[in-house]
């Protein structure tokens, strides 16, 4: 599906190291059609809505702790397969785990310190889209799209 779309979010450990510009060039260079962003500054409650599932898991406090301590740079792009591309580009959620050449594999030591989420499938993706741009996304075309799609 072309036109899929995912939440990717570089957390406050990639925003106080300066790779929001790294990690949103390598979408853009992927090929991935940015349709909104915005540097937020969410609530605990907001956080802890996004990490709903986790809610029940021992490291929860200290993720919305983490998530809390500054701003996020939130992003939604738009490609095919975008959320398992997109998945893929980042690592695995441990960062030792993470090929060098994903964003954790490059950047990343420790699970709570993996600085950038990425959408783990197209329905969270949907609805983490809803919960961190309820002004919605944009459409527009790339001049550029013959050349990245067949
Ligand atoms: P991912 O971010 O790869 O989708 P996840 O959704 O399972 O991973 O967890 C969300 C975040 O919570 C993850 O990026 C870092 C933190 N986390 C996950 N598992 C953890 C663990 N076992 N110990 C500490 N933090 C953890
Ligand atoms: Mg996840």
């Amino acid at each position: 599906n072309v036109s899929e779309r995912t939440y990717i979010m570089v957390k406050p450990d990639g925003v106080d190291r300066g790779l929001i510009g790294e990690i949103l060039s390598r979408f853009e260079k992927r090929g991935f059609k940015l349709i909104a962003s915005k540097l937020a500054l969410p609530s605990k409650e907001h956080l802890e809505k996004h990490y709903a599932d986790l809610k029940e898991r021992s490291f929860f406090p200290d993720l919305i702790r983490y998530m809390h301590s500054g701003p996020v740079f939130c992003m939604v792009f738009e490609g095919l397969d975008a959320v398992k591309t997109g998945r893929a580009m980042l690592g695995a959620t441990n960062p030792l785990a993470s090929a060098p050449g994903t964003i954790r594999g490059d950047f990343a030591l420790a699970t709570g310190r993996n600085i950038c989420h990425g959408s783990d499938s197209v329905e969270n993706a949907e609805k983490e889209i809803a919960l961190w741009f309820p002004e919605g996304t944009l459409q527009y075309k790339l001049s550029q799209a013959a050349m990245i799609y067949e």
